[in-house]
């Protein structure tokens, strides 16, 4: 459990250091309550109220400031040749009995801890779109669908069920740890409610691992075999398994592919992989940060952790069978009441400091988000993105090491991504305040593409990573999507 709280958590000591550094993108707009506080370069949403948080902070940060702190594009640099482990050793911790049987002891523990937790801190239960969207007028639904190796993934879907007819089928697949609530957060603003009231039929997927995709055939959740995955296998399984189950329900052959950051991994995998065969269901994708290339990422905190990912593989093989496991109940506790209860704007800074500065974190709505966040995923989908800093137009498989490569892929270097596999129009839109996927790496996975995706890329300027779930100005970051969607459908494109 504990590094995987460090995982979380020590981005809190981290974050001190970092909210040191000078920011270009400190995002002030004329006429709003909005500062920037000199010191710790954060905004502070409040405006012209001294925030007591940032107050007690305050003269530690100037202290740590003044240690010329180490800025993360070096630290991101350097992070392709640091493989702390031996990867063979790597290898071996995957998947053994021992390190399933110290993960069961963890996981036993925490069990028992969450238990007492949740007697005094109670944590509410997890939001289901089927069930929250009749609250907004909306019609839900839920089933579940089978992916051919054994993952068992819920799928939603919301409709305005006073319409005579859908404009379109928009599916809408889960960011980065997040699930298939992520775009209901802000309620009647959300994404997912604007697209249904206007009388498109949307569906949202699940990726393994998530809630609602937690369920296996065979495996247990907490077994390491079934933490043993990445993108690679959300596009090439259960990107296809949902997009036929749509397509089965609704006929559509023209479906509309929304999302952020790792949708846009997903996809690219899908298509280097399949090629035509699922592409042909959809008309146009709609895509917010999309993570192809990743490799100009700048923030200290996810570049500290591309530096230490082999240390991360080995602390989440000891002792979470693999799971980067953010829904682990002691862990969810802590975050929940962190986030959720007690100190929301705690968050909203610790937002602002993994993705950069921005203002667009809605942070009022937090005790209804975290109920389901953050999620869990696999250390291998969250390493897999790790290997890409600090290496420019780099997307290949996962690579594991000479040895496993070898057993995995019958060769000792993972192969390339043909993000130009992908044909089908690509909306990309890239935030501007994001450190994450920064919209130079944007920019060059939409040039990487086949000539006839290349629909449009613009720059969403005031945004950040954790923006498109929780936006302050919810027109100013979905308007453009849904514009161009209308559009798009306006001429039969
Ligand atoms: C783990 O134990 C099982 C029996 O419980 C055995 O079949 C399997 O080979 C063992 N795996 C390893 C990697 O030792
Ligand atoms: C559903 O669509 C109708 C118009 O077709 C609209 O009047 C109504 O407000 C919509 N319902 C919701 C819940 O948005
Ligand atoms: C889907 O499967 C999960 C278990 O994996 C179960 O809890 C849930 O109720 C199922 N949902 C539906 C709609 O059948
Ligand atoms: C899909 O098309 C088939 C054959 O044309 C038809 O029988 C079926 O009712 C359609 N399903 C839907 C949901 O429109
Ligand atoms: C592995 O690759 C070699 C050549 O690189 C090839 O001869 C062999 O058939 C491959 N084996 C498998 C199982 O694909
Ligand atoms: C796509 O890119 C690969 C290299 O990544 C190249 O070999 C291939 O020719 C390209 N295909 C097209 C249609 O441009
Ligand atoms: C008593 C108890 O909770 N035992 C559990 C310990 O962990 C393993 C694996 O997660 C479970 O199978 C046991 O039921």
């Amino acid at each position: 459990m504990l590094p995987c709280k460090l995982g979380g958590l020590v981005p809190l000591t981290l974050l001190v250091v970092v909210s040191g550094l000078p920011s270009a993108n400190s995002q002030v707009q004329s006429g709003s309550v909005v500062s920037v506080n000199p010191v710790t370069g954060l905004v502070n949403p409040i405006g012209g109220i001294t925030d007591p948080l940032l107050s007690i902070l305050n003269p530690a940060v100037e202290v740590v400031a003044g240690l010329a702190p180490i800025p993360g594009a070096l630290l991101g640099a350097v992070s392709p040749y640091t493989a702390v482990l031996n990867p063979l050793l790597q290898t071996a911790l995957l998947q053994n009995n021992i390190t399933q049987f110290s993960s069961d002891i963890v996981t036993n523990l925490s069990a028992l801890v969450a238990l007492v937790a949740n007697a005094a801190l109670p944590v509410p239960p997890y939001l289901r779109p089927d069930q929250e969207a009749p609250k907004f007028g909306f019609v839900g639904e839920a089933y579940n669908v089978t992916t051919s190796d054994g993952y068992i993934l819920g799928v939603f879907r919301v409709r305005n069920g006073t319409c005579r007819s859908y404009r379109s089928v928009v599916i809408i697949p889960p960011g980065i740890l997040s699930n298939a609530a992520s775009f209901i957060y802000i309620k009647e603003n959300s994404l997912v409610y604007r697209l249904a009231r206007e009388c498109n039929d949307v569906w949202l997927f699940t990726f393994r691992g998530y809630l609602f995709g937690r369920g296996h055939t065979l495996l247990s959740d907490t077994s390491s075999a079934f933490w043993d995955f990445y993108a690679y296998h959300w596009g090439v399984y259960d990107l296809p398994t949902q997009i036929e189950f749509v397509y089965r329900k609704t006929n559509s052959t023209t479906m509309r592919y929304f999302g952020v950051d790792q949708s846009g991994t997903a996809l690219l995998f899908m298509n280097h992989v399949h090629g035509q065969r699922y592409q042909r269901f959809l008309a146009g994708t709609y895509l917010l940060a999309p993570i192809g290339y990743l490799g100009r990422l700048r923030s200290l905190v996810f570049d500290a952790m591309a530096v230490l990912r082999d240390g991360l593989t080995a602390a989440g093989a000891l002792v979470l069978h693999n799971e980067l496991a953010f829904m682990n109940p002691a862990i969810h506790s802590v975050l929940y009441n962190l986030c959720g209860r007690i100190a929301p704007i705690t968050c909203y800074y610790i937002f602002q400091i993994l993705g950069g500065n921005s203002r667009e974190i809605n942070y009022p709505f937090f005790p209804y988000a975290f109920a389901n966040l953050l999620d869990s995923t696999s250390i291998t989908a969250f390493n897999y993105f790790l290997q890409q800093v600090g290496r420019i137009k780099y997307m290949k498989y996962y690579d594991y090491g000479p040895a496993e490569n070898l057993r995995r892929y019958n060769r000792t270097t993972p192969e390339n991504v043909n993000i130009n596999a992908t044909t089908v129009p690509c909306n990309f839109y890239a935030l501007g305040s994001d450190t994450v996927t920064v919209p130079e790496d944007v920019l060059d996975t939409w040039n990487a593409l086949a000539p006839s995706a290349r629909a449009t890329y613009q720059v969403l300027d005031k945004y950040n990573g954790v923006s498109p779930f929780v936006p302050v100005d919810s027109e100013g970051l979905y308007g453009p999507m849904i514009r161009q969607l209308n559009a798009d459908l306006a001429r039969g494109a």
